[in-house]
């Protein structure tokens, strides 16, 4: 199959996945297309198969903001049209959804098809996308979508319930790339950050308000005043310089390291001895997925599709939204015992192996064919 792939370009998970889904299945032999405004992160070396359209906005002094979704859609219009694409696959409904249904609309008035894809991937439904400046276009071009996909049965429960969604939606969850995110011996970084065998707790995100990161401090701080540790902040985001403050004012900076952005985040997780996620909202938790692929046990809250992916008692603990109690409480019994440290990581193992992305690219592949089918059918019958 020919298929174009839209996402946002940068380290967010629903970029990452696209990406890894393009990546996937341009090994397998389909012709893959991304078009988008920056080169995606893990797009980051050549691959037979794979090609990038950078989508420009033109500037104009007229303009306050340079019209992006003007500027894609023609782009979307062009790329499917020169390159034949059979399939428009988009990831974040906002505003993916709505520009490939005026690139669907523009074709269609040239007399040309292209089914769309939309997967929807957390905020896109459960925070952004019900905002008011928003809802209409997101319910509508949800609807519009030949093919809707969403992360987890939450996400999926979390849409029908805020949108008047008419079609079906397919869960088709986050995956692992075992060759990637496997537990290696990084001996020799684990010696650099906690030279005195100090536990190493790790936590990975966009550092927007949604994860919570002041409640990742909170939880180090409490189990600081138990067992000697160190705590691995890896991302960045709009609430680092508060969370900076944060550390500065508990006096625990030369116990945090702020990493940033992180290209190769799995050696860190492969020295990491808890992984600690106490997110507000997550429609899945990709970055605890990885954590348990490299045998972390996981302490997270229990929102969303957190549950779905880190079984309480048995990959690591859930709490409530902001039981930070609690959750240092659940740290400190992990880390405290090796025994249960060390089945709680098998189990984490085992449990990211359900999500090996040998079993779920296969989902993508299925469902491109059903929509395909679906559509020959009706462009005849029509
Ligand atoms: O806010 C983020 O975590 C980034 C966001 C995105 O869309 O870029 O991630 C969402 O999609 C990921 C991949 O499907 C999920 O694993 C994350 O759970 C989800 N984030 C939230 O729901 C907050």
């Amino acid at each position: 199959m020919k298929i174009g792939i839209v996402c946002y370009p940068t380290f967010g998970g629903s970029g990452v996945v696209a990406t890894e889904i393009g990546k996937g299945l341009a090994e397998k032999g389909h012709q893959i297309h991304f078009i988008t405004y920056r080169q995606p992160v893990r797009l980051d070396s050549f691959q037979e198969n794979v090609f990038y359209h950078e989508v420009s906005s033109h500037d104009y002094p007229l303009f306050e903001y340079a019209p992006y979704e003007t500027a894609l859609a023609s782009k979307l219009v062009d790329v499917i049209k020169y390159e034949n694409l059979d399939l428009l696959h988009v990831h974040y409904a906002i505003p993916h959804a709505a520009v490939a249904y005026m690139a669907k609309k523009i074709l269609l008035s040239e007399g040309r098809y292209i089914p769309v894809v939309t997967t929807l991937h957390g905020t896109d439904i459960t925070l952004v996308g019900q905002n008011a400046s928003y809802a209409p276009v997101v319910a509508f071009s949800i609807n519009k979508s030949d093919g809707i996909t969403a992360v987890s049965d939450s996400l999926k429960k979390a849409t029908l319930t805020h949108f008047d969604i008419k079609k079906e939606i397919k869960v088709i969850p986050n995956f692992i790339d075992f060759r990637r995110f496997q537990k290696r011996n990084k001996d020799h970084f684990k010696k650099a950050i906690a030279p005195d065998g100090e536990k190493i707790l790790t936590h990975v995100s966009n550092f927007r308000k949604v994860k919570r990161v002041e409640d990742v401090i909170h939880i180090f701080k409490a189990v600081y005043d138990k067992i000697p540790c160190k705590l691995l902040l890896i991302g960045d985001g709009p609430e680092r310089q508060n969370i900076e403050r944060l550390c500065r004012d508990i006096g625990l900076c030369h116990e945090i390291r702020f990493l940033g952005k992180q290209d190769a985040v799995e050696e860190l997780l492969a020295i990491s001895d808890l992984f600690v996620m106490p997110s507000g909202s997550e429609s899945f938790g990709l970055a605890a997925l990885e954590a348990m692929a490299c045998e972390v046990p996981v302490i997270s809250s229990n929102v969303g599709g957190l549950p779905e992916v880190n079984i309480h008692g048995e990959t690591g603990f859930l709490s409530d939204v902001g039981n930070v109690k609690e959750m240092a409480e659940n740290a400190i019994k992990i880390l405290e015992n090796e025994e249960l440290a060390a089945t709680f990581g098998k189990n984490a193992l085992e449990q990211a192996q359900r999500y090996d992305i040998k079993h779920v690219l296969p989902l993508y592949e299925k469902f491109y064919l059903e929509i395909l089918e679906n559509e020959v059918h009706k462009t005849t019958t029509a």
